[in-house]
């Protein structure tokens, strides 16, 4: 019985230590120690022993199924070790490895070209005041100089909320309010961007557009300071050697008014498609404002004047980075916006 029990012993430890997983463990448990296990079967056996031996092969029983249990427990340790390194091999995070950035927005080429716009005025000491969209007829038309009978407002097609409320079609009227918020003759020098909106839409049109005003009002503003300033935008915009021509032109809102052309931004002035050979390209209105603007707005003629221009931001995008189709710049189309 004891050469028996010493066999069991060494085939438990021996099957024991060989064993991979927890399932193996449980079945080799159940094999060896349990109540139909192989140690106990042979302790049946007992019964029928000499009694002297008895006690001899009790204890020996006893000892080697406290080995066995030890081994077992030894090696759940064991398993448990290793599947807790292989758990810590296999979710290891290499946090040195670089991240997968989520796509990254994009500055719109209209909103880079706004800003060096602005940025540029406002180096040159201009405020800048943004105002509502939603304008009423006499911030749009009447304070400008546009009685309702007058024909320049059929130059420009008007969305209409109401009879008397539109969406305004220049950014003038932010101007209006500018100059009544402040003491009469007050000096003002500031631009208005924002977005403008006209009845119309092809491929130099687009329904809404954008542009930046420009109002200087003190004593003895003059067409000169007017030709100083633009000349120093443009020259900001497009290169020290950009020249700056004014030509007559008409708008209720100011007397004298202006057309502007810069010498062509692609050609500079040789002569290109762009600027049908003639050198030269129009890119803004201006002009002295109207002597009646001024007084609606309870500045007097006789002490201060003052100039104004108004330009696309659209069409000096265009020109800028060279697009030649404005409803590029309204598609969204991400193949054409991360190019800049
Ligand atoms: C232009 C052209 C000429 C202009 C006039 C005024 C105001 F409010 F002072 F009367 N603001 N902007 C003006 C003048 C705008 O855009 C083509």
């Amino acid at each position: 019985m004891e050469k028996k029990l010493n066999q069991i012993k060494l085939t438990a430890l021996e099957h024991i230590n060989s064993a991979t997983d927890m399932e193996q463990l449980e079945e080799l448990r159940i094999k060896f120690l349990s109540k139909k296990g192989e140690l106990r079967q042979v302790l049946r056996g007992m019964g029928k022993m000499d009694a002297k031996l008895r006690p001899v092969i009790g204890k020996l029983a006893n000892r080697i199924q406290q080995e066995i249990e030890e081994k077992f427990s030894s090696k759940i340790h064991e398993l448990k070790e290793k599947q807790k390194t292989q758990r810590i091999k296999e979710e290891t995070i290499d946090i040195t490895l670089p991240g997968k950035r989520p796509p990254a927005g994009h500055i719109h080429p209209l909103n880079l070209i706004y800003g060096k716009m602005v940025d540029i005025f406002v180096g040159m000491g201009f405020e800048v005041k943004e105002g509502r969209e939603v304008e009423t007829d006499y911030y749009c038309f009447e304070a400008l100089n546009m009685p309702k009978d007058h024909p320049a407002r059929d130059m420009q097609d008007t969305f209409y909320i109401s009879d008397d409320v539109v969406l305004r079609t220049h950014t003038s009227p932010m101007q209006i309010h500018t100059m009544e918020a402040k003491q009469p003759n007050e000096p003002v020098k500031i631009i208005c961007p924002g977005r403008v909106y006209r009845r119309d839409d092809d491929a130099t049109h687009s329904p809404m557009f954008h542009q930046i005003e420009g109002l200087v009002v003190g004593p003895g503003v003059t067409m000169a300071d007017l030709k100083g300033t633009l000349e120093a935008f443009f020259q900001q915009m497009f290169g020290a050697s950009t020249k700056v021509r004014l030509r007559p032109s008409y708008f209720p809102f100011t007397e004298p008014s202006a057309e502007v052309d810069i010498t062509c931004v692609f050609c500079s002035g040789t002569g290109c498609r762009t600027c049908k050979q003639s050198g030269w390209i129009e890119v803004l209105g201006s002009g002295m404002v109207h002597p009646n603007v001024l007084r609606n707005v309870g500045y007097d003629p006789e002490q201060v004047s003052g100039f104004a221009f108004g330009m696309g931001i659209d069409r000096m995008a265009m020109l800028k980075l060279g697009i030649n189709d404005l409803r590029l710049l309204f598609a969204n189309d991400l193949r054409m916006i991360e190019q800049y």
